[in-house]
């Protein structure tokens, strides 16, 4: 097990800032990468924070992830949470913990964001505290590297 984090971020997120400031916040994904970094340092964590449109791409980090052995993914996979097949496989074909997060509640919205793909191969899921919930996913990857999540 390595001190990795890969922090994997689906369609559209990378628009994060510009548009639904009511919905998900002000951050742009850059000043979650900084606050991250950061974060990650005092944790002693290395991050690779990533983003793409293109649900292959998604899968090929979450190979990527396991061929390095990294300590945890957090997934934010967007709207292909409600629909990916792929990534569901993906997860469960690596031995590493992906921790789900939502900048949203997915479940206090339509209909259509309450199943998610990823939730039942996750480790955890964290959603609904904006920008901190990428935060509390850091620290719950700390807290795995330690043995003391569960
Ligand atoms: O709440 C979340 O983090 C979501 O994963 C965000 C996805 C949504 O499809 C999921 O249901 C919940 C959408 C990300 C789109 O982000 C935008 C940001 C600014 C402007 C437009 C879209």
């Amino acid at each position: 097990m390595s001190d990795l984090v890969l922090v994997l971020n689906g369609p559209n997120l990378n628009l994060l800032g510009s548009r639904e400031p009511h919905i998900y916040g002000h951050d742009t994904l850059d000043s979650i990468a900084a606050a991250l970094s950061d974060q990650a340092e005092a944790l002693g964590i290395e991050i690779d924070l990533r983003q793409s449109n293109h649900e292959g791409h998604l899968v090929d980090w979450l190979h990527e992830a396991g061929g390095r052995s990294a300590l945890a993914v957090i997934l934010n996979a967007g709207a292909y949470t409600h629909t990916s097949v792929a990534i569901h496989d993906a997860i469960k074909a690596i031995a590493v913990p992906v921790i789900e997060v939502h900048l949203s509640n997915p479940h206090a919205r339509e209909a259509f964001r309450h199943t998610s793909f990823i939730s039942p191969v996750a480790k955890g899921v964290i959603s609904g505290f904006g920008a901190r919930s990428y935060a509390l996913a850091l620290d719950a990857a700390a807290a795995l590297r330690q043995g003391t999540a569960q």
